[in-house]
């Protein structure tokens, strides 16, 4: 394939990934994480368990409407439905992106104590050839950054935007586009300033090493944390402030050409999540001139947590498990316009 056509495909994937009044639904848990959801429904986590929940969350009738990728596991990229079909395949047959996170995980810095770097650069060209055999068609990397007294140092920013910045060059060499992951973390009890400060540090730290690594950034989505304080803080803003502090941060750091911005839900409650994009959209598409990219989601919890609970493990409840999400992604596509509200929550 010659270079333009390959950008050109990378683009259009990113354009897929985020047409209007669509988002992403992240079911990439690693196995301690899957392992911790499910102890919250007393269910034990073996291969067929899981394979079963995500064959749940993958065939939910109708969700193409509302949903443009979704974001899989290693062990769920080659795991099949019950009658067969691998999951990738079934989601394209669906008109849904199959994706993949091929990070291996935040471990600990060396010389810097508690702070993280993401790995998995190592054989990464190799594994991404492999996922895109298998029907991949975008990534994800999601870099780890907790704010403490003195946290983060320079050196975890810097470290972890190199890695992302390596991981998306790769990606588009291998006809994946890539999702830029810097998670800014909700643990402690910092105000929404200093979330505000340190997310465009390191979303300027990354955007910086994106354009040293010769990323095509209208071929990438950019997926951050939303500016909220901290879970500990006695002062939790308003939604507003959520909506109006997140866009300014936005506007501030993100380049134009970047084909998408989406959210990762970091422990939010799920009507609340939902409320904080919508205002964004409404907000920031009120007058002209309009944003530069599109504002989705790409939710984890926020999503799957009341399906998980309405499911408890048992096939008698995939039904209305399945409604229950079905629910929440056509809200969050709802706030994808600017049109969720009191009345959309209540239709359920
Ligand atoms: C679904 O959770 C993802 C995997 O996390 P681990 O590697 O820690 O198991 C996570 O990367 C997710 O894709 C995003 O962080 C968004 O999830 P939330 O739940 O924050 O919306």
């Amino acid at each position: 394939m010659s270079e333009t056509s390959a950008a050109t495909e990378l683009r259009r994937t990113a354009g897929l990934l985020t047409r209007e009044g669509k988002g992403i639904l992240a079911i990439d848990e690693s196995f301690p994480t899957i392992r911790r959801r499910f102890e919250s429904i007393a269910l034990e986590s073996t291969e067929e368990t899981r394979r079963a929940y995500r064959e749940l969350l993958i065939m939910t009738p109708g969700a193409a409407e509302y949903i443009s990728g979704m974001i899989l596991f290693d062990e769920t990229m080659r795991q099949r439905t019950a009658d067969g079909t691998p999951f990738p395949r079934a989601l394209e047959e669906q008109g849904i992106l199959p994706g993949i996170k091929v990070d291996k995980g935040a471990h600990p810095l060396a010389g810097h104590p508690d702070e993280k770097v993401t790995e998995g650069l190592d054989g990464l060209r190799q594994r991404l050839e492999e996922y895109r055999s298998l029907g991949a068609r975008f990534a994800k990397w999601r870099a780890v950054i907790a704010l403490g007294p003195g946290l983060p140092s320079e050196g975890c920013v810097q470290s972890n935007a190199h890695a992302l910045a390596r991981y998306a060059a790769l990606c588009q060499e291998c006809g994946l586009a890539p999702i830029v992951e810097p998670e800014v973390l909700m643990d402690g009890a910092h105000d929404i300033a200093r979330c505000r400060r340190e997310t465009e540090r390191i979303l300027n730290a990354a955007f910086a090493e994106l354009c040293v690594q010769r990323v095509d950034l209208e071929g990438l989505l950019l997926k951050t944390n939303m500016i909220v304080a901290g879970k500990e803080c006695p002062r939790q803003a308003t939604t507003a402030e959520v909506a109006a502090q997140t866009l300014q941060c936005l506007k501030h750091c993100v380049p134009d050409s970047v084909a998408g911005v989406v959210f990762l839900s970091g422990g939010q409650e799920a009507v609340q999540a939902t409320e904080h994009l919508n205002a964004m959209n409404a907000a920031g598409n009120a007058g002209e001139p309009r944003l530069p990219w599109p504002l989705s989601f790409s939710y984890g919890r926020a999503l799957q947590a009341p399906c998980l609970q309405r499911w408890g493990g048992r096939q008698e409840n995939a039904r209305a498990a399945q409604q229950a999400l079905l629910h929440r992604e056509r809200c969050n596509s709802l706030a994808c316009l600017g049109r969720y509200s009191a009345e959309v929550e209540r239709a359920a």
